[in-house]
């Protein structure tokens, strides 16, 4: 590989050093992609974030293939939920007469307790288990910084550039990309491999990374990666 790689992306091409820049896959688990999930049963609709599967899941054979770093993430908590933001436990807590809310985190669904770690529904979907040899990052909140030892990962690893995918568009993966560009990170978000529960969040989410002349960050698109890695 070249040691410096460059794709079209917005506002303007995405350049990353081949040997310093990371995959980092947000989220890719039960819990968000498939039916009586977490995600599912607090209302997420999963047409979108199912389609994002297959994309993602070509682009990190081609990733694997050329030996370059992979980073996974998962959402959840520890069986006694002390790793819970109260915030996030609260909010999400049951109301009466609230459907949407019948089930919360610790609860259990039919793939386990919901977004806990260890169960069925907290690992990843099938087609995107990661290899041994690859990073997971399992984090209590919606950025993957916090409260987990991804920057000391990346920085151990020399990553300084990361192209980011997968779920949800709208909550963990732009969290996590504002708070990678916040440590000093280039950032680039992929739309085919990243989706959300509701369209529009989608789109003014990635708008946002790039509006301005890359406010948080670069949005580009998986087929011109692909080449450029070619
Ligand atoms: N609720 C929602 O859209 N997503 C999450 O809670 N987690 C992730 O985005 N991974």
């Amino acid at each position: 590989l070249p040691e410096s790689i460059s794709f079209s992306a917005k506002p303007y091409a995405f350049s990353f050093p081949s040997a310093a820049t990371a995959l980092l896959i947000i989220d890719m688990q039960r819990d968000f992609l498939l039916e009586n999930g977490f995600g599912h049963i607090q209302g997420g609709n999963l047409t979108n974030v199912q389609a994002a599967i297959k994309p993602t899941a070509r682009l990190l054979e081609t990733w694997r293939s050329l030996g370059l770093p992979v980073v996974h993430t998962r959402e959840g908590h520890v069986p006694d939920l002390s790793d819970c933001p109260s915030s996030k436990l609260v909010r999400q807590a049951a109301a009466p007469g609230n459907k949407q809310h019948a089930q919360i985190i610790g609860d259990k669904g039919p793939m386990g307790r919901l977004l806990v770690r260890g169960e069925y529904g907290h690992d990843f979907v099938d087609e995107l288990q990661p290899y041994e040899s690859e990073i997971v990052v399992d984090k209590p909140g919606k950025g993957a910084f916090y409260n987990t030892r991804l920057m000391e990962i990346l920085k151990k690893n020399g990553i300084t550039h990361l192209i980011i995918g997968g779920v949800t568009t709208e909550c963990c993966v732009t969290t996590t990309l504002r708070e990678a560009n916040d440590r000093g990170f280039e950032c680039c978000a992929l739309t085919e491999i990243t989706d959300g529960y509701n369209p529009p969040y989608k789109t003014a989410s990635l708008d946002m990374v790039y509006w301005s002349q890359g406010l948080f960050g670069y949005v580009g698109s998986m087929d011109p990666l692909i080449e450029a890695l070619k």
